[in-house]
């Protein structure tokens, strides 16, 4: 029942952030449209967790994630840098969140979440 999808290129960066809370985006969008030229993103893949940590200085989040398979990783606790650092202002530490993750330029990264 929370199933949009749309395309990261069309989403501004900006627009997201202020999109997110209203949007239920769980993604699926493909990476054929990213258009930045200097990075290569794998598969990206919904997962779900807990924030353990924010770091808006570094762009940084500590997650406690469930598995994410494309990214063969178990479950645990990482941590991931974010597209956008506007991401991190929207959770703390102790929200529980969905996002989706995958690889920019080697490192994981999450590219949109939502608390949930
Ligand atoms: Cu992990």
């Amino acid at each position: 029942m929370m199933r949009k999808t749309f395309c990261y290129a069309t989403v501004a960066l900006l627009a997201w952030s202020t999109m997110a809370l209203a949007q239920s985006a769980s993604n699926h969008a493909g990476h054929h449209q990213h258009g930045m030229s200097s990075s290569t993103m794998t598969t990206t893949q919904s997962a779900s967790g807990v924030v353990k940590r924010v770091d808006i200085g570094a762009g940084k989040i500590t997650v406690d994630h469930g598995p994410i398979k494309s990214l063969s990783m178990d479950a645990m606790t990482m941590v991931f840098r974010v597209k956008d650092p506007a991401m991190l202002k929207q959770v703390k530490a102790g929200d529980r969140i969905n996002f989706d993750a995958g690889r920019i330029n080697g490192a994981l990264t999450i590219l949109k979440m939502k608390k949930r």
